[in-house]
């Protein structure tokens, strides 16, 4: 899945895409490179960051949703908003990717049910102005996984299709980066939970954290590719990524070894 965010803030992308013309021809450079899924969105998740009026978020994503399913892209839509999740499905949309798994807008897993697309559900525990202090945990992995699965549980209430569902654990997301390294290395856990797994690290801090202080935000594509391959041995559906090429390529290498090791 390769991201596209049409917003001004987005901590790495942000500002970059905010013409149509801009962000399609980024969205056809991300699917040459090896992207399956276009993920759009208009609305910054960053720590800290204001939400923005649904009326702004649809102005920003849905002229792109609609060029982008004219042109044969297939595209999730990153959005906590059921009104906006509504309107991009009409405009083509075939996954809706919420980071707050259904809890920022009552409406929204009704809407999903009822749309019957995909449905990227992330763990969550508050909007992004205060997820860092809600970031307490005795072991992430596994409270992680059992509120992961009260989501699940929620979603499918409301008549989602077990079989639409995707699951995320929100690296970054309430979890500071001991928090992020212990989901990761526990991703068999969320695999019990019997549905398909995605990972978002791109670009994330913690592994920003890894390198020097001055290093630009895209030197962190070097520790994401290295994820995504630790992530695909570990059985992962899909990753989240800003720089598709680095990881279709760590992809091609696991691909090989795999290849290597049955002879
Ligand atoms: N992270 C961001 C935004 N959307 N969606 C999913 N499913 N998983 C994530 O980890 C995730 C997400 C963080 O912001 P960015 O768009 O600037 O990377």
């Amino acid at each position: 899945m390769g991201v596209l965010n049409i917003t001004p803030d987005s901590f790495s992308d942000g500002g970059k895409w905010t013409s149509v013309d801009a962000a399609v021809a980024h969205a056809e450079l991300l699917v040459a490179q090896g992207a399956d899924l276009v993920d759009v969105g208009g609305e910054s998740t960053r720590p800290g960051a204001p939400r923005v009026p649904v009326e702004r978020e649809l102005g920003r994503v849905l002229p792109v949703i609609a060029e982008l399913t004219a042109r044969g892209i297939r595209t999730s839509i990153d959005t906590m908003n059921a009104a906006t999740a509504r309107a991009a499905v009409a405009a083509g949309t075939s996954w809706i990717n919420d980071v707050s798994g259904g809890q920022a807008d009552p409406e929204m897993l009704g809407a999903a049910a009822e749309l019957g697309c995909g449905f990227l559900l992330s763990h969550w525990r508050g909007h992004s102005a205060d997820m860092n202090a809600m970031a307490s945990y005795g072991d992430v992995a596994t409270e992680v996984r059992d509120e992961l699965r009260a989501q699940i549980d929620r979603a499918l209430d409301a008549g989602i299709h077990g079989s639409d569902l995707v699951v995320d654990p929100g690296l970054g997301f309430a979890k500071d980066a001991e928090h992020n390294w212990r989901v990761l290395g526990r991703i068999d856990l969320l695999e019990d939970l019997g549905h398909p797994v995605l990972i978002g690290a791109s670009r994330k801090r913690f592994l920003g954290a890894l390198l020097p202080a001055d290093a630009a935000v895209t030197d962190r594509d070097l520790p994401t590719a290295v994820v995504t391959a630790l992530a695909a041995r570990a059985g992962v559906w899909g990753v989240r990524v800003h720089d598709v090429a680095s990881t279709r390529l760590a992809l091609d290498v696991v691909e090989a070894w795999d290849r290597g090791s049955r002879g």
